[in-house]
């Protein structure tokens, strides 16, 4: 093969190098050489163009359901309650120091200190008061004594002495028997159906009286 016939199939195939169909067109049309034995084969596709607008939202599909998802967070608090009913009533509070404070605790050497509380009550409870407080019901030794606590005494107190072991023998609750007394006259006479406690009356004078009767409760500390 002389160069001369190998020349048109070297011009159709530099046609085809255009970079769009109607270039290549056009260059088969101005070709100079016609003659061309080899049909020229389309090129290889362009690149993609730019992506068009967004559509339309679809219609919702036809198929089954999802299963329910998880519950949401907690909300926040709610807002806060109205007040609740008044509660029960309290017990009862106890008597308070204010009525042994009343008293000066100021305590002479060699004296007996005498305390109380201002109330009234039966002789049993004379004792466990006195007792609870590390004491003893006020007994009167002496003359001095009986004075000390008739003028400390707001009201007619009882005092520790009892016939209740034997009828008409007075004693001291802390045992033994009476070393001192001072009875008002005609006393004591157990009136009625019985009295084997001992009042101190305001003139220092004493009566016996019913235990179950209620008089000021006066205690004693030891000196
Ligand atoms: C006198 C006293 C009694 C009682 C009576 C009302 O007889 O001896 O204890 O107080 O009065
Ligand atoms: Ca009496």
């Amino acid at each position: 093969m002389s160069l001369f016939s190998s020349l048109p199939v070297l011009l159709c195939v530099m046609t085809v190098s255009f970079s769009n169909t109607k270039a290549a067109e056009d260059a088969q049309k101005t070709c100079p050489v016609v003659a061309c034995a080899i049909p020229v084969t389309n090129g290889t596709p362009g690149r993609d163009g730019r992506d068009g607008p967004k559509g339309e939202k679809g219609e919702p599909g036809q198929g089954l359901r999802g299963s329910q998802g998880p519950p949401g967070k907690m909300g926040p608090p709610g807002n806060i309650g109205n007040p609740g009913l008044p509660g029960p009533r309290g017990y009862k509070g106890d008597r308070g120091a204010s009525s042994v404070q009343t008293f000066s605790l100021g305590k002479k050497s060699g004296k007996k200190l005498y305390v109380t509380n201002g109330e009234k009550m039966p002789f049993s409870s004379v004792k466990a008061l006195c007792t609870a407080l590390g004491a003893t019901v006020a007994t009167p030794k002496n003359a001095e004594e009986n004075k000390a606590i008739q003028d400390m005494a707001p009201d007619i107190a009882f005092l520790g002495i009892t016939d209740e072991v034997t009828e008409g023998q007075f004693m001291y609750v802390t045992g033994g028997r009476l070393g001192y007394s001072n009875w008002k006259k005609n006393e004591p006479n157990n009136h009625g159906s019985g009295e084997d406690c001992v009042l101190l009356l305001p003139d220092g004078l004493w009566n016996d009286i019913s235990c179950s009767s209620s008089f000021l409760a006066i205690c004693e500390f030891p000196s």
